[in-house]
């Protein structure tokens, strides 16, 4: 493949933006390569501005899972434009969002539209430290809930990819309020509990990973979770940017069967336009102003062409009750081949998937439980693999600690023309 445009771009744009893309991840630093720059994308496809063609499991990170410019959500969007852009007050539209959402996810009782998942669990935090008068939050090393500042301790996505899980910038006072605990690992949480149980608002945590790639909890890990918070009067936060109405159309803790208090949404909420939303149990989400002390507004906040997208989003995953059976298929289709080609290849790698996310890990361990667990990874032969998948015309998160995604946009014939490149790239590892 040619690349020769976006190689020129990326010279240009790393003259006027800080390393040549708005987020890290994008720069494919961690892969040794440079980023293509993408012109367009359509239903399972994405196109470069050197015209290459890539069956995309990036998705955009996520949000993508009807597939790129679906024709409902682009008409949705078209209709709002032309009703105007913004108006910085209620609309009748924000109501109905909030119905679905809670219709989707019954945890919610009521919801807070923002602009991102970073704002979104922002403000969750803010929100549940308001609401038990409490100032410690207990994160998960290798979970990532946006660039907060509270969340940058030990944190996963781009943060880690790039080898820097605890941002400087962070003041150290911030730094001291959160604790951090390992995922799958209960005796770390009781130990945090032990000592500073009465003083932590909150516990969050990306209830099924994504930001270091795809790792479930164990059932003891996560009912344990739940049940120390509701003892010690914790408020606990679910991050489902990721997740939302991705694994489940009732998110991770549907299938978990664990009730959050709080929920954070991102991504897929927004039908591929900037929203995030917080929510969960009435009397905590009552303390927001105005009805209650807790502040946080926001100009662009259930902004008419977002609520559009990510209704007209919405909609169509609830109107199909075969959506997430569909869905399965595919990635259950992929998880199976993509298996047979590891044992055929004698690649050491270990395939983890929970619905349509998945991370292929390469770790000689058998299997990835755990951040530890993710460490074990070789990143070079990730970048490797990135590297032969991209020319072969598959477009991969660019770092090993990413999720990958399935729409309902990939078809058959999509999946069996990644397969063939996966298959040319394991020859050649
Ligand atoms: N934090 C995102 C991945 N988990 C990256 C977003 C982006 O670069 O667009």
């Amino acid at each position: 493949m040619i690349f020769d445009k976006s190689i020129a771009a990326f010279n240009e744009a790393i003259k006027h933006i800080p390393g040549g893309v708005n987020s890290p991840v994008r720069a494919f630093k961690s892969v040794n390569n440079s980023p293509v720059f993408i012109s367009k994308a359509k239903g399972s496809k994405v196109y470069d501005i050197d015209g290459n063609e890539y069956i995309d499991y990036v998705g955009t990170w996520g949000p993508a899972i009807l597939g790129h410019a679906d024709s409902d959500v682009i008409d949705a969007i078209s209709k709002a434009a032309a009703g105007g852009t913004s108006f910085g007050a209620p609309t009748l539209l924000e109501t109905e969002m909030a119905k679905l959402i809670k219709y989707m996810i019954p945890s919610i009782e009521s919801v807070r539209m923002v602009n991102s998942g970073t704002e979104a669990t922002m403000s969750a935090l803010r929100l549940a430290r308001g609401y038990t008068k409490r100032e410690l939050v207990v994160k998960f090393e290798g979970c990532y809930h946006g660039h907060g500042d509270s969340f940058l301790i030990k944190a996963g996505s781009g943060a880690l990819t790039l080898g820097e899980p605890s941002s400087p910038g962070v003041t150290s006072g911030t730094a001291h309020s959160t604790l951090t605990a390992k995922f799958n690992d209960l005796s770390s949480v009781y130990d945090l509990f032990s000592k500073y149980g009465e003083q932590i608002a909150a516990v969050i945590l990306e209830p099924i990973t994504g930001n270091m790639g795809v790792v479930a909890p164990t059932r003891e890990f996560i009912t344990g979770v739940r049940d120390i918070c509701t003892k010690y009067g914790t408020v606990l936060i679910f991050d489902e940017v990721m997740t939302g109405f991705r694994v489940a159309s009732g998110g991770a803790q549907q299938l978990l069967e664990i009730k959050p208090d709080l929920t954070t949404l991102g991504k897929i909420i927004g039908g591929g336009l900037p929203v995030g939303a917080y929510g969960g149990k009435k009397e905590i989400m009552d303390c927001l102003s105005p009805k209650g002390p807790v502040y946080q507004a926001g100009t662009l906040s259930g902004n008419p062409l977002a609520m559009a997208a990510g209704y007209a989003t919405l909609s169509k995953i609830n109107n199909n009750p075969n959506f997430y059976g569909q869905l399965e298929d595919k990635a259950l289709y992929l998880e199976k081949k993509i298996n047979v080609l590891i044992n055929r290849y004698s690649i050491p790698a270990v395939y983890n998937r929970v619905g349509s996310m998945s991370t292929l890990f390469f770790t000689e361990l058998e299997t990835v439980e755990t951040f530890d667990d993710v460490m074990t990874c070789d990143t070079s032969k990730f970048a490797q693999y990135f590297n032969l998948s991209l020319n072969a015309g598959i477009y991969l998160a660019p770092s090993q600690f990413e999720a990958g995604f399935v729409s309902i946009a990939h078809t058959q014939y999509d999946l069996d023309k990644t397969l063939e490149a996966l298959e040319l790239a394991f020859a050649r590892l």
